[in-house]
């Protein structure tokens, strides 16, 4: 029996937190490059999430997509580059001038943005209907 509340706790609170992620913003990462490394190292970032990208050394360097599908170009010291996360950008990246810096990219899903809220207005114009058809039957 103990055992069965937990359970169902543990599920409440597992919905609660999905809930709360629903309506979180969109937010904005930032990655450090320092001493020839991406500080942190692994981003987990959801679409329409921007990740920015700052150049804390005295050299060049850049964060370039290993598959191609982004690439900041040279950042110089104190240089920045920001993008918007979407799906494909998750994966690996390195530095073009110094392929020993690796870093990583993960893209989650977001289950329902702000949009997929709207889309979810039909229920007044259902109700509204409804409504009618009551009227209707009256008439
Ligand atoms: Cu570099």
């Amino acid at each position: 029996m103990k055992a069965e509340w937990f359970v169902m706790a543990a599920v409440a609170a597992a919905v609660t937190a999905a809930c709360a992620a629903d309506v979180q913003p969109v937010r904005t990462h930032v990655v450090e490059i320092r001493q020839f490394a991406f500080l942190p190292e692994t981003i987990s970032a959801l679409p329409g999430d921007t990740i920015r990208w700052i150049n804390r050394d005295p050299v060049p360097h850049t964060a370039t997509s290993s598959n191609g599908g982004w690439d900041s170009g040279r950042l110089e010291a104190e240089g920045e580059w920001a993008m918007v996360v979407e799906r494909d950008a998750a994966g690996d990246y390195v530095c073009a001038y110094h392929p020993n810096m690796r870093a990583t990219v993960q893209v989650g899903r977001r289950f329902r943005s702000g949009r997929g809220d709207a889309k979810r207005t039909p229920r007044p114009f259902a109700a509204i209907a409804a409504f009618h058809d009551g009227h209707a039957d009256d008439v």
